[in-house]
């Protein structure tokens, strides 16, 4: 991640936003008519103690402004969280496609992000255990391209005609609106559990994926083929990945239900703490191209929002950066009203007939209308392409725009037929003219009938621990299901993606493992079929693993932007701390000196040093790594500290790089790790070693400092979790 020299605010959207902006800093306080308010603190009366009267129009204009000032949150994606930015591409890609955007490396197109979850209402948790929205909006000076994506590659269902009914088992149920923002509840297995084409999604949505380290670490990914365009009209299938330049992180389960209480804000804290300390985050752009004679050599349709092309068949090609820069001058105005929409499109990019993606083109404007109250929702300034607008729609609730020509219609003579149409080279869209030859039927494409391959293929791509941190969710979401039936049809689905994964599951449930899954599994079939035709089959997908799959083969070589615990008291050796404090700012890190209380602690050497916070206030989930630094008296403070042996406890119960200096090593001593070494880390069995650095003041060379670096580097020693099980 660069610490960017591109200054704040530096792009052609965020100045067109300028225009729409307030800011009461030495004026006087008004009415919404511009009126001067001369006393803000009365309501007017028929004397001091009287009745208010309802002649009082600023009393009025004030409360019913209150009263209004709710709109409906999203349907879905309720809860997210979004910044400004710039997209640039590292090469013209006019090989594939004709939008000016992806063709020109000297051009930087403005962007807006929004992050989210998907099942929680607005208020809800950053960390319950769900999909994420990856929503980009690109202000190109063609129009509006939004890629409104996922961070998983796949989707539960093929058809648009089945969203409404995901949605609602994944809702809150609706007799007691129960749970929030959780999937571990009867509905959704319910539902899941007869739909088996969403079982390769449940691998992704039950794998730590679900539990992102930071919405800075975590994939983006367009889900359905998309077409690219070129000058030439030839055109190739695309799938979009955007990938983190600081690789794929994750939390721990039991890491996430801490945090949702002590921080439930604790991704957009995050990404807004990272753009205004200038780590501006980063993604690349990738495409994965097939050309349209290869459509159908897959074992998979391409048009299945179920399947995915593993990068060893078709490899990411990096073509560009997106740079997060700028976050949002107001949530409401820019995150809430902001409206993104898969049909926003530019020239060089077209859909493909993906069953999911058609539905999701009349969504998206059809939600507009109810939630942000008007067909002219591409007026509010966040949403206003770059180029000006103008054509024949006209009026509606809280029209801005003042269009003074006398017609409204085309063809006119009267305005001179303005504004006009645009041909191909002027950069008029025309729609890709893919041939079409078919009957109208409702029916769902035998290709589609595969549910299990690719559920497999992520499964077994897997590492050890990744694996179990499957078996656990899954354990935990069917846990939570009170009617038996239900847990024992998902245990039959889930022999159909690994024997071990089921029987783990099934012996954590109390369960058997059906001999055979009930049968049909499948139970989305229309009233006149026969449910035979819609029961899955397997294809053999040529393929073991895929390492781009797990997260475990991910970037592991900076420490930019993580979070570091540094546990000290009175009596700290100033000289250990500084030391560590500046090799790990030198990469970029942040560090956070926490303590007893708040105020000052006194270092050995008198020096006076500042506590960022007590541990009433600090927890160690928020933290990616823990330092302990030297000091006989420091260190007995904190032994006595039951909030800060807890903190160690559970730092090292998640798998997190914890170093110690000195006297330092005594704290990590008496918290649980003590159970699991004695004096050195020699005497640790290897595995629960790892990521523990410990540095003697009489120890033999090496640069300690640098090894705790490269722990943090590594995110988490899952590995751990086999030999240790730490009660905190
Ligand atoms: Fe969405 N989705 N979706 N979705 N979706 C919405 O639009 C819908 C799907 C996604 O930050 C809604 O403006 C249907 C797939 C994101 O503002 C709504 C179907 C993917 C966001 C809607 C899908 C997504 C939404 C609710 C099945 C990944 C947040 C509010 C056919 C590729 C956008 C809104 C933001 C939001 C409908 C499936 C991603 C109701 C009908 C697949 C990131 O229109």
């Amino acid at each position: 991640m660069a610490q960017n020299d591109e200054p704040k605010g530096s792009n052609q959207k965020l100045e067109d936003l300028d225009a729409f902006k307030e800011n009461g800093t030495n004026e006087f306080l008004t009415t919404n008519q511009g009126l001067k308010v001369n006393d803000n603190q009365n309501s007017l009366k028929a004397g001091e103690r009287g009745a208010t009267l309802l002649e009082d129009f600023i009393l009025r204009e004030k409360i019913t402004h209150f009263d209004h000032e709710r709109i409906p949150e999203r349907i879905v994606h309720a809860r997210g969280t979004g910044a400004h930015g710039y997209f640039q591409v590292y090469e013209s890609l006019s090989k594939y496609t004709k939008a000016k955007f992806l063709n020109d490396p000297s051009i930087k197109t403005p962007v807006f992000v929004r992050f989210s979850t998907v099942a929680g209402s607005r208020g809800s948790s950053d960390l319950a255990r769900d999909v994420r929205g990856f929503s980009v909006k690109f202000y190109t000076q063609e129009g509006n391209y939004d890629l409104v994506g996922n961070n998983m590659p796949v989707f539960f269902i093929q058809d648009a005609i089945k969203f409404p009914d995901l949605i609602h088992a994944v809702k809150p149920e609706p007799h007691n609106e129960i749970p929030q923002a959780a999937s571990a509840h009867d509905t959704f297995w319910d539902f899941i559990s007869l739909m088996p084409e969403s079982t390769h999604m449940i691998m992704w949505a039950m794998s730590d994926r679900a539990l992102p380290r930071s919405l800075r670490m975590m994939e983006g990914f367009g889900v359905h083929t998309f077409r690219l365009i070129n000058e030439s009209g030839e055109a190739v299938f695309v799938k979009f990945h955007w990938k983190p330049i600081l690789g794929v992180h994750s939390v721990a389960w039991d890491e996430a239900t801490k945090i949702s209480g002590k921080d439930p804000d604790f991704h957009r804290r995050d990404l807004w703490e990272a753009i205004e300390s200038g780590a501006y985050p980063e993604w690349e752009l990738g495409i994965q191209v097939v050309e349209e004679k290869d459509e159908h050599n897959f074992p998979f349709d391409l048009l299945d929002p179920t399947k995915i092309i593993p990068e060893e068949l078709v490899p990411v090609q990096r073509v560009g950066k997106l740079t997060l820069h700028q976050n949002p001058a107001n949530f409401f105005a820019e995150t809430e009203q902001v409206a993104f929409h898969p049909g926003h499109l530019v020239p060089g990019i077209d859909f493909t007939n993906d069953p999911l993606l058609q539905g999701r083109l009349f969504s998206y404007t059809d939600t507009q209308l109810s939630r942000l109250g008007s067909p002219n929702f591409h007026e509010i300034p966040i949403n206003r392409s770059i180029p000006t607008v103008h054509n024949n729609q006209r009026d509606g609730h809280m029209r801005q725009l003042i269009n003074t020509n006398q017609t409204s219609y085309e063809p006119n003579s009267i305005g001179g037929n303005f504004p006009k149409q645009a041909t191909v080279a002027e950069g008029g869209f025309s729609t890709y003219a893919e041939r079409i030859d078919a009957r109208k039927v409702r029916a769902r494409s035998k290709s589609f009938t595969d549910h299990f391959s690719q559920a497999t293929l992520f499964f077994n791509s897997q590492s050890e621990a990744e694996k179990n941190h499957i078996v656990d969710a899954l354990s935990f979401e069917l846990g939570k299901v009170d009617r038996e039936e239900i847990r024992v049809r998902m245990v039959g689905i889930l022999t159909q993606v690994d024997s071990t994964l089921a029987a783990k599951v099934a012996d954590n449930l109390g369960i058997e493992v059906p001999a055979e899954p009930e049968k049909p599994m499948n139970h989305s079939v229309p009233a006149d079929a026969n449910p035979e035709d819609y029961q899955p089959t397997k294809v053999d997908q040529k393929l073991e693993k895929s390492t781009a799959l797990s997260m475990a083969n991910t970037v592991k070589n900076t420490i930019k932007s993580r979070q570091i615990a540094i546990l000290a008291a009175d009596g700290v050796e100033e000289a250990a701390l500084n030391e560590m404090t500046k090799a790990l700012l030198a990469e970029g890190a942040v560090a956070k000196i926490i303590s007893p209380k708040l105020g000052y602690i006194k270092g050995t050497k008198g020096a006076k040093i500042k506590v960022d916070m007590a541990f009433l206030t600090a927890t160690s989930v928020v933290f990616d790594a823990v330092y302990v630094p030297s000091g006989p008296e420091s260190a007995k403070a904190l032994i006595n500290e039951p909030d800060a042996i807890h903190f160690i406890n559970e730092a090292y119960r998640h798998c997190k790089a914890i170093g110690a200096e000195g006297e330092g090593i005594d704290v990590l001593k008496a918290s649980y790790l003590g159970k699991d070494f004695a004096v050195t880390p020699l005497e640790m069995d290897q595995q629960t070693a790892e990521g523990i650095i410990l540095i003697f003041r009489d120890g033999e060379g090496g640069n300690k400092e640098k090894e705790f670096i490269n722990a943090v580097a590594q995110h988490r020693f899952w590995e751990r979790e086999l030999k240790s099980k730490v009660p905190a």
